[in-house]
C-alpha cells in the first residue's frame, strides 16, 4: 500500500527494482483511510498483514503530535478492524517498537516482553496504543495477531535523518572533503542497533509461528551515539571529536536514554539470531556511502 504524493518520481523510487519485474504490486491507500483498507482487504484476501505505516521519526512526532497519533495508534484501529470485518483468516503483524519501553528498564539493564511500558514521546505513546489494541483484538475477537518489538534497525536504506545514516553519511562526505562538520542531538543515549534484513526474517517467522505471540526483537547489545561517531569516524581514519558539534535543534522534548533488549523468547521459540553485528551493519552503511560519493 502506497500513499498518494504530489511528485509520483518519489512515489515508489525506492522500491523500483521490485516493481519493473513484477514482483511487487501496489495500491493507494493511507492509515487514516480505512474506506481504502476495505477495498484492498475485500478484493485481495492477503494471507498475512504487515503493519509497518508509521510516521516513525521520534523527533519529528514532537513536531506532528496529532498526525502521528492518527497514523500509529488510530491508524492501527482502522486497519484491525477493515481485517476482522474482511478477512479474519489472514495473519496479522504489527510493527510495535521499543521506543514503548521509554525509560523503563528491568534491573539487569534489559527491557524484555514483560517491561513496564512507559514511553518518553508522541511516537511512543501511540505505539503502546498499537500494541495494546493488537493484543485486544487477539483476545476479543480470536484473530491470530502477533506484535514484533522491534529495536533500532538499520541498513543502507535507512533514512539519512535517522542518527546512523546521518553520522555513516556525513562521515563519508568530510573523508572525501565534500563537508565540514556535523551537527548531532544527544550523543549519550544508547540504542541496540541491529540489520534490518535480520529484523524482517524475524517478522516472517512470528507471523508464521503456531500459534499468535508478542516477542522482542533486538542483538542485546548496545551503544552510545558517541560510539557509534567513534567508530564510523574511526574506520575512515578520523577523529569525530575534530566534527562533531552539538546543536540543540535536535535534541527531544524528553529523552529516551537506554535501549538494550532481551530476545531470548524468540531465540528460543523461534530460532531466531541475528547475523549482523553492530559492526558489520556499519561497514556495511560506510561502503555504501562511499560507492555513491566515489561514483560522484
Ligand atoms: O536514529 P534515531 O532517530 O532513532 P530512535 O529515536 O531511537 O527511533 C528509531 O528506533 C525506534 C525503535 O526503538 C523506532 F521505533 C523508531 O521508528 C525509529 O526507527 O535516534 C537514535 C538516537 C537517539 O538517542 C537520538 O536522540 O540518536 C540520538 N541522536 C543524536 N543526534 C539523533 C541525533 N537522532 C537523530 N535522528 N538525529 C540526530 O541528529
Amino acid at each position: 500500500m502506497v500513499r498518494r504524493n504530489s511528485t509520483p518520481e518519489h512515489q515508489e523510487s525506492r522500491i523500483d527494482h521490485l516493481i519493473e519485474n513484477e514482483s511487487v504490486h501496489t495500491e493507494y491507500g493511507d492509515m487514516t483511510d480505512k474506506s481504502s483498507m476495505d477495498r484492498m482487504l475485500q478484493s485481495i484476501q492477503p494471507d498475512e498483514i504487515y503493519n509497518v505505516a508509521a510516521q516513525s521519526h521520534v523527533r519529528i512526532s514532537f513536531d506532528l503530535p496529532v498526525f502521528t497519533v492518527q497514523t500509529n495508534a488510530v491508524g492501527v484501529l482502522n486497519l484491525l478492524e477493515s481485517y476482522r470485518l474482511n478477512c479474519p483468516k489472514a495473519h496479522f503483524y504489527q510493527a510495535s517498537s521499543s521506543e514503548m519501553f521509554g525509560n523503563s528498564i528491568d534491573e539487569d539493564k534489559f527491557q524484555r516482553e514483560t517491561t513496564p511500558l512507559n514511553p518518553t514521546s508522541p511516537y511512543g505513546c501511540a505505539k503502546v496504543f498499537g500494541y495494546n489494541i493488537t493484543r485486544h483484538y487477539r483476545n476479543a475477537h480470536k484473530l491470530f495477531v502477533c506484535n514484533g518489538i522491534l529495536f533500532n534497525h538499520e541498513s543502507p536504506r535507512r533514512g539519512a535523518n535517522f542518527v546512523t545514516n546521518k553520522v555513516v553519511k556525513a562521515a563519508v562526505r568530510i573523508k572525501a572533503s565534500l563537508q565540514g562538520k556535523l551537527e548531532l542531538g544527544n550523543m549519550d543515549g544508547y540504542r541496540d542497533w541491529g540489520h534490518s534484513k535480520d529484523y524482517v526474517r524475524a517478522m516472517h517467522l512470528i507471523i508464521n509461528h503456531d500459534k499468535p505471540d508478542d516477542f522482542v526483537i533486538a542483538t542485546g547489545q548496545t551503544h552510545s551515539v558517541r560510539e557509534l561517531c567513534e567508530y564510523v569516524f574511526g574506520a575512515l581514519n578520523l577523529d569525530y571529536k575534530d566534527y562533531v558539534a552539538q546543536n540543540p535543534k535536535f535534541l527531544r522534548a524528553e529523552e529516551l536514554k537506554y535501549l538494550r533488549g532481551d530476545s531470548s523468547r524468540a531465540r528460543e521459540i523461534l530460532g531466531w539470531s541475528p547475523e549482523y553485528t553492530f559492526e558489520t551493519l556499519l561497514d556495511e552503511m560506510i561502503e555504501h556511502w562511499q560507492k555513491i560519493y566515489s561514483n560522484e
